[in-house]
């Protein structure tokens, strides 16, 4: 409650911050985007972590209000990134069934004048729990602004791979879950190619989360994985201290 309070103004004061986290192409080893992840820095709390803050503002209805500003952030700030990178932007439940995703996106877009197709959404099985019409109609708005769509901690959820027969998604993110046991297990190793190839098989990409040493970036490329994250590249890194030209191509 007092949380929720706190929350309300956290904008305004200007509490909030995007950190950004690197996504690498795995066959260039070059940056190819970056993911956007929302920061916290309350005067009392401190860093606040969006598994705290994030539910509080979901019931509350206010994640309508963050996600706007998050996507408005993100857009404002990767104008300004050289044109080949791209930035994903997490979109909770709540807000991709608020009537206004659509118009937030457009707003976004043309207020920082950032072509669509330097934008992704991702999304999570919340969203596609309730496979209704009103879904599948918003996740093709979404689509014909030129926006891409990848599915978040794609393996975790109750049936991952019917949300795939559903909507033509550009992308999935493979949990780290499955990345974690990669070195130790076969099985892990065989079910990583089993996705990466179905994949490939259907025109999506796939980025493997939570890389975080060598031996599982091997695996994962012999596998066939499109993109790699994970604290072996990089850690989310706010904005003020994020040099993008440092990954431009040469
Ligand atoms: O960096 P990490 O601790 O930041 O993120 C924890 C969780 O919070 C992740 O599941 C991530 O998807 C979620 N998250 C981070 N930023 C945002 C955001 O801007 N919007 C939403 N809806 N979720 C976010
Ligand atoms: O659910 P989502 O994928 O949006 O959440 C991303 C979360 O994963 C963030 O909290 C981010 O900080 C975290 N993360 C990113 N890379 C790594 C990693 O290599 N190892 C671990 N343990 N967490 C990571
Ligand atoms: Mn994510
Ligand atoms: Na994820």
């Amino acid at each position: 409650r007092e949380l929720e309070l706190d929350l309300r103004s956290a904008i305004e004061k200007g509490q909030m911050q995007l950190a950004y986290q690197p996504v690498i192409n795995s066959e260039t080893l070059e940056i190819a985007g970056f993911e956007a992840l929302l920061r916290w820095h309350h005067p009392q709390r401190g860093w606040v972590p969006p598994s705290e803050f994030i539910p509080v503002a979901e019931a509350s209805g206010q994640i309508c209000d963050i996600g706007a500003w998050v996507l408005r952030q993100a857009c404002q700030e990767a104008r300004n990134w050289p044109d080949h990178l791209w930035v994903a932007v997490n979109v909770s439940p709540v807000q991709f069934k608020h009537r206004d995703l659509i118009q937030d996106l457009n707003t976004a877009l043309l207020d920082a004048s950032m072509s669509a197709n330097r934008l992704e959404l991702e999304i999570t099985e919340g969203v596609l729990l309730h496979n209704t019409e009103s879904t599948l109609a918003t996740l093709e708005s979404i689509h014909s602004l030129g926006v891409s769509i990848s599915m978040d901690d794609f393996g975790t959820g109750y049936s991952s791979l019917s949300y795939l027969r559903m909507f033509k998604f550009d992308k999935i993110k493979i949990d780290q879950s499955f990345i974690s046991d990669l070195h130790q297990t076969q099985d892990a190793r065989a079910m990583i190619g089993a996705i990466t190839s179905m994949c490939e098989n259907l025109g999506i990409k796939t980025t493997a989360e939570g890389v975080e040493t060598r031996a599982q970036q091997d695996i994962l490329i012999q596998q066939k994985c499109s993109l790699l994250q994970g604290y072996l590249f990089g850690r989310p890194v706010l904005s003020s201290e994020l040099d993008v030209y440092r990954f431009a191509k040469q």
